[in-house]
């Protein structure tokens, strides 16, 4: 079982999910290209990547599939590296760039389908950004979490962070970036990581589907501790990095009680812990439980608000708990 001991995740204890194992790059020879539509192409070795301009990020991230009732996919850092932008500044992006993929080192002979016929092709794990996204200030190139060098299950020595999008956009094993014109539509990008929906529009269910992106705005409450005739209730919020209005707590048929943010977790894109102080419960069967808000005023839904979202990605519902208390 996973726990939250803090507001940054220990290393060895950040989650980890990959698709075509942990592939070994070796840090001396690794060479990180950018390729397609730039002026200048690059092969970039990680101490020229280092001697650019360092910065440092706190982000948090859970994968797309993180969802009731574990919720263990979840975790929360500093990382170091250059930005994106930086290293696109120097190889020149071209007016006719739309879509920056990035690929990783991982590679796996899938089953290509196209309609009906099948084609065993070795594919690498690529997801893409389209331009206005990739040119931004925040996508990250990291060789560091939490100060360290990435581990390996962490996608050593280079990987992409997107704050604020869900874990799939955070290529691991960086070798790659492809600038292009066209949409990118691999499998990690249009396929696996995709969301079905429908939704009511003019009174008439139209079904969406697109692909995974920016975190849903999500809470939920880890853990309960008693000490005496209090009980501590603990849990995590993570949105996209919009800035949240609060974090509430409900207990039974209650009001939403607003909890507080443990200070150390303010960053944009940092989970943010909370904390809500529950005074004489009440011995017997309680439910509990919370929900976000943003200063957009968005409201973190019910699972009945999902009831037509049929792909289990991006489970951002509230999660009531329940909860013995004994006399
Ligand atoms: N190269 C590569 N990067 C990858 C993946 C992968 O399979 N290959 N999995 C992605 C998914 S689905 C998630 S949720 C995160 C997990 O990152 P972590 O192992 O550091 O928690 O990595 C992402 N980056
Ligand atoms: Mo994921």
């Amino acid at each position: 079982m996973r726990k939250i001991s803090g507001p940054f995740t220990p290393p060895d204890q950040f989650f980890t999910t990959q698709h075509y194992g942990h592939p070994v790059v070796d840090p001396t020879s690794f060479r990180l290209k950018i390729s397609g539509l730039v002026s200048r192409p690059l092969s970039l070795g990680l101490d020229e990547l280092r001697a650019m301009r360092r910065t440092e990020l706190v982000a948090g991230f859970e994968c797309s599939g993180n969802r009731r009732p574990i919720q263990g996919l979840i975790s929360n850092g500093r990382w170091t590296g250059v930005p994106l932008q930086t290293v696109l500044d120097r190889a020149g992006v071209k007016r006719e760039a739309r879509e920056f993929v990035f690929f990783g080192a991982d590679r796996g002979e899938e089953q290509v389908e196209f309609r009906g016929q099948t084609f065993p092709l070795e594919q690498q794990f690529g997801r893409s950004l389209p331009r206005e996204k990739a040119l931004s200030a925040d996508p990250l190139l990291a060789y560091a979490f939490n100060g360290e060098p990435l581990t390996r299950h962490q996608g050593s020595p280079l990987r992409l962070i997107v704050p604020g999008w869900y874990g799939v956009a955070n290529v691991k094993w960086l070798a790659q970036v492809h600038v292009q014109e066209e949409d990118y539509l691999g499998k990690w990008q249009a396929r696996w990581y995709r969301r079905v929906e429908g939704e009511l529009i003019d009174g008439e269910l139209v079904w969406k589907e697109r692909s995974i992106t920016r975190m849903q705005l999500k809470s939920f409450i880890a853990r309960v501790t008693r000490v005496g005739n209090r009980c501590h209730v603990f849990g995590v919020a993570l949105n996209d990095g919009t800035s949240l209005e609060a974090i509430e707590v409900k207990i039974d048929d209650g009001p939403w009680r607003p909890a507080t943010v443990d200070p150390a977790t303010r960053d944009k894109y940092s989970w943010k812990l909370f904390n809500y102080v529950w005074e004489n419960p009440a011995p017997g069967e309680h439910a509990l439980v919370s929900r976000a808000r943003d200063i957009t005023g968005k409201i973190q839904p019910t699972a009945k608000d999902l009831e037509n979202k049929k792909t289990f990605l991006e489970d951002n519902a509230q999660f009531p708990r329940t909860l013995m208390i004994t006399s």
